[in-house]
């Protein structure tokens, strides 16, 4: 089987996932590819339906995604959030004039009793993608962060106080319960599937919503296909977000095994970046099959690269 006729399922978050996503995007054959995106990070502002990572993964395969932040669209005018600030409304999340046609289209559509995966389906279409993009669920998971002084909702934590609270867990609200969006089903069902990808996001805040849902986490220990992980831990460090932090407030090691650890109950295969070639060893007795390469992705080469090389190690797990 070539890469174009190869099926992959790649679990995502936001920014630093959608860039693996857009490189696995260029190398397999439209429709070869499926990305869930996480929905723990979605919440109802100003009267919208916000899906973060689902715009995210929307815009950065589009091409319309600000290369500057990772999130919202590139070339954004901002005159709805200054004329709210202006009124004294609420400023703390940044909605540009752009990406708020985004958030209008989802919420009517929403509003007209269309799930949240059809939803996502069209506004995809419409930007051009021909790989299939879904959102974990359909049904309602919201992440919340608990901290010593109490629990915060997600982007509460994440935008509004900038990952400042100490983390003492995670509640990944309504997630046991909910079912898989019809598409994510689809492909962990689909007899041609020939890998799952764990993209570099936060595993506790983007990953694990997606693992949480009803029969995913079973299904994943079950299931014959290779399963992958791309460290999202470079050099001790998370190369975005608030990864890092959490892991040394959790008392774990922040390193590539405690990564492979965390996912040790199904993983086969983990990639690290060269920087950690020395952490191979002693990962190998958390998951088999460890590549060493560069997972710093700058450039679209560098996305595609990437891509190339977790493809070619599925293919020898
Ligand atoms: N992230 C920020 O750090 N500040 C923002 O004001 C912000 C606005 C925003 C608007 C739309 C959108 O789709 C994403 C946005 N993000 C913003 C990113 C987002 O909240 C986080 O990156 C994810 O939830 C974590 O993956």
């Amino acid at each position: 089987m070539t890469d174009k006729q190869r099926h992959i399922l790649a679990l995502c978050g936001g920014v630093g996932g959608a860039k693996l996503a857009l490189g696995l995007s260029h190398m397999l054959a439209p429709g070869g590819l499926t990305i869930v995106a996480n929905t723990g990070d979605d919440f109802e502002h100003l009267g919208f339906h916000i899906s973060p990572d689902v715009d995210t993964v929307m815009y950065t395969l589009s091409g319309l995604a600000n290369p500057a932040t990772g999130w919202g669209r590139d070339g954004e005018s901002w005159s709805f959030m200054e004329s709210l600030r202006a009124f004294g409304g609420e400023d703390w999340f940044q909605l540009g004039d752009k990406d708020l046609a985004t958030h209008v289209e989802r919420t009517r559509r929403l509003r007209a009793g269309l799930p949240l995966s059809e939803t996502t389906a069209t506004l995809c279409k419409a930007v051009g993608i021909h790989h299939t993009v879904t959102p974990m669920t359909d049904g309602r998971v919201r992440t919340v962060i608990e901290t010593p002084h109490g629990p915060l909702a997600f982007q509460h934590y994440f935008v509004r106080d900038k990952c400042e609270p100490v983390v003492t867990g995670f509640d990944i609200k309504g997630a046991a319960t909910a079912s898989p969006a019809p598409a994510f089903q689809r492909a962990l069902d689909d007899p041609a599937l020939s890998a799952i990808v764990l993209c570099p996001s936060n595993p506790f805040v983007s990953i694990d919503p997606i693992l949480t849902l009803k029969g995913v986490r079973e299904g994943l220990e079950k299931t014959d296909v290779p399963i992958i992980a791309v460290s999202p831990i470079v050099g001790g460090k998370a190369i975005k977000g608030p990864a890092a932090k959490m892991m040394a407030e959790l008392g774990l090691a922040v390193t590539t095994r405690s990564i492979a650890q965390h996912y040790a109950s199904f993983l086969n295969g983990i990639v690290i970046h060269d920087e950690d070639a020395a952490e191979e060893e002693s990962l190998r007795s958390v998951c088999p099959h460890v590549l060493v390469t560069n997972t710093v992705m700058k450039s679209l080469e560098d996305k595609k690269r990437l891509a190339t090389d977790v493809l070619d190690f599925a293919k020898k797990i």
